[in-house]
């Protein structure tokens, strides 16, 4: 949904990302219990439920940046555990290379899944490195509060230094793969949203520029920066992958 239906909505930020107010559209989702599901190559498959998970990770919170591909910006005070933790929980094998994410599959309640156009269910991909940096961040809550069901409830990724799209909300599964996984942006129009996604100025998208961005909630547009400013934190993580699309 655009920012622009929220503001029309409601008030602000603030009011339409707590618990208090779901939207009507995602008000089907039920999320208690929300089973999910590590596979792969791990130590030992297993499924855990997301309350215990969050008893066993402990919450912590964190102020970050949030640039979506669209070119606008906000910050968002996220509630939730570094996804490196559940990495470790899960004992990944030695040949694991990548974390395939998905999400929940019903059309009753999610009915734009009825749609074939779309490669059903939301996907998304992490390299093993980039899952145990520490801005990689499993949210549970935001603005203090569990989130809304729109934004992602019970368990939502939050990777600040990519494009937005690629923190995939309402996670079900996680699987540690030796491949490359096809993320679902990928399968429809990799030329666009590829599979990499980091924030890059000087890299425009196809059909518009990525040189600055639109800042929620004010009139200014202000220069966009390199792995939305989280390079010190995160360019390492992309040495010797120079060929790679990294900014797509
Ligand atoms: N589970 C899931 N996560 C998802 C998506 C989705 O379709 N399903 N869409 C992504 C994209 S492309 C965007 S723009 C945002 C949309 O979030 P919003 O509905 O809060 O605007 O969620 C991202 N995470
Ligand atoms: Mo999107």
């Amino acid at each position: 949904m655009t920012p622009e239906k929220y503001s029309a909505n409601y008030n602000n930020f603030y009011e339409f990302s707590t618990s208090k107010t779901v939207l009507p559209e995602a008000a089907a989702l039920k999320t208690k219990p929300w089973i999910i599901k590590i596979d792969g190559l791990v130590e030992k498959p297993f499924e855990i439920e997301v309350e215990e998970l969050i008893r066993k990770m402990g919450l912590e919170e964190r102020l970050y940046r949030h640039r979506c591909v669209e070119a606008w910006s906000m910050s968002v005070p996220w509630t939730g555990f570094p996804l490196a933790k559940l990495v470790a929980l899960a004992k990944p094998a030695s040949g694991a290379k990548y974390l395939q994410m998905q999400t929940f599959m019903d059309k009753a309640v999610a009915p734009g899944q009825r749609s074939f156009i779309y490669p059903w269910p939301y996907t998304e991909g992490l390299t093993m490195a980039e899952a145990v940096n520490d801005l990689a961040f499993m949210a549970t809550g935001v603005y203090g509060k569990p989130l809304a069901n729109q934004f992602g409830a019970p368990i939502r990724l939050a990777v600040p230094w990519k494009y937005g799209f690629k923190s995939i909300k309402s996670i079900t599964k996680i699987s540690f793969v030796e491949a490359r996984p096809k993320t679902f942006w990928e399968g429809l129009q990799s030329a666009e949203y590829g599979f990499w996604a980091n924030v890059n100025p000087a890299v425009p998208h196809p059909r518009w520029s990525q040189a600055s961005e639109r800042v929620l909630g004010t009139d200014q547009r202000v220069a966009t920066l390199i792995y939305n400013g989280y390079g010190e934190q995160v360019a390492d993580l992309y040495k010797g992958l120079e060929k790679e699309r990294l900014f797509v």
